[in-house]
């Protein structure tokens, strides 16, 4: 099958390009290379790379006949969405329109979209079902939970089939500890492994559910190539289904790091943070036969490993 990835050179894209390529798949990536790096992507005779804003790109930019595409593309930063929403919007909700067009101009009949647990806001229950109402705290979730409602919109409309995967805390080898939505495990292990501190943000009892980026791209590999009903809408929790506090990765970390132990300093809780998070994944389980892999000791050694 051929597929396209928009965002295919980022963190999280290229994971899925590589699974798709070695799954025997023909890949065309789509990047502006505004976070994402042509390093992180494999030489490959089934891999097309397009250098281009997805939101500039035409029908004509593509041959051949297209049978899904992976919509990662994104400003995925809460912080900046704070910062520059009218930017954020445009990176991730309009260029989702965009999208949304290219799928209907070239017939393509599968759409899967990179949404967050953002979506979510601050949860009312734990594990954390699709059921669950709504209720973004950032201009991030809300653009997000906006990409859904369009890409539902004109999947039934237009009668190709849409998945949406609310990604959880997502974690693996090229996610950038320096980037200004960094996520936690990048951070930690970056300092870790140069014997520099760390600074846990609150009293380090708020957990998330991190999931490896390999599983991550298992899902949305799944996403892709399941049978479903055109026309027909599927939401998806995707995480590991655990959740860990922060004091508990940490103590996971140092395991990993026997030699240098790094201290750890204490400031007060970050502006916005949630306190709790936990995938349900049942959905994502029956729907499209997804279990995640690697542990959170597993994913961490591969992580370091790979650094
Ligand atoms: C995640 C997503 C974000 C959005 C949000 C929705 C990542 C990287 N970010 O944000 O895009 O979907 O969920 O709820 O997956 N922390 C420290 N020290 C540090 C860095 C972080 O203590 O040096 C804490 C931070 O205050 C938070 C936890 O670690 O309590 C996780 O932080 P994060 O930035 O990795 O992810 P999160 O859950 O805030």
């Amino acid at each position: 099958m051929h597929f396209i990835v928009t965002g295919g050179a980022g963190f999280i894209g290229s994971h899925l390009t590589e699974q798709l390529l070695s799954d025997g798949h023909h890949v065309t990536v789509v990047d502006n290379l505004s976070t994402g790096n042509l390093q992180n992507l494999p030489e490959h005779p089934h891999l097309k790379l397009l250098i281009k804003d997805i939101s500039r790109c035409q029908p004509q930019d593509f041959t051949g006949q297209i049978d899904g595409l992976a919509h990662l593309a994104a400003t995925p930063s809460v912080t900046q969405s704070w910062l520059q929403p009218l930017k954020a919007h445009h990176n991730n909700l309009s260029a989702t329109i965009a999208v949304i067009q290219l799928c209907q101009a070239l017939n393509i009949p599968r759409l899967v979209f990179a949404s967050s647990a953002a979506v979510y806001g601050n949860p009312t229950q734990l594990p954390i079902s699709e059921n669950q109402q709504t209720y973004p705290i950032s201009p991030y979730g809300l653009q997000k939970l906006v990409c859904e409602q369009y890409a539902k919109l004109f999947a039934k409309q237009l009668g190709f089939s849409f998945v949406g995967l609310r990604l959880f805390n997502v974690y693996g080898p090229r996610q950038q500890p320096n980037s200004p939505y960094s996520g936690v495990i990048s951070i930690f292990v970056n300092a870790m492994q140069q014997g520099l501190p760390i600074t846990i943000y609150g009293d380090g009892t708020q957990t998330r559910d991190f999931i490896y980026v390999k599983d991550v791209a298992n899902g949305f590999t799944k996403a892709l190539t399941t049978l479903l009903k055109s026309g027909s809408s599927l939401i998806c929790n995707l995480g590991n289904g655990k959740n860990t506090s922060l004091v508990e990765l940490v103590d996971i970390l140092k395991t990993c790091f026997p030699k240098h132990q790094s201290a750890t300093n204490f400031m007060p809780y970050r502006v916005g943070d949630i306190q709790h998070s936990q995938a349900d994944i049942s959905n994502a389980s029956s729907m499209l036969n997804f279990t995640p892999h690697w542990s959170l000791k597993s994913g961490l050694e591969i992580l370091i490993e790979s650094r």
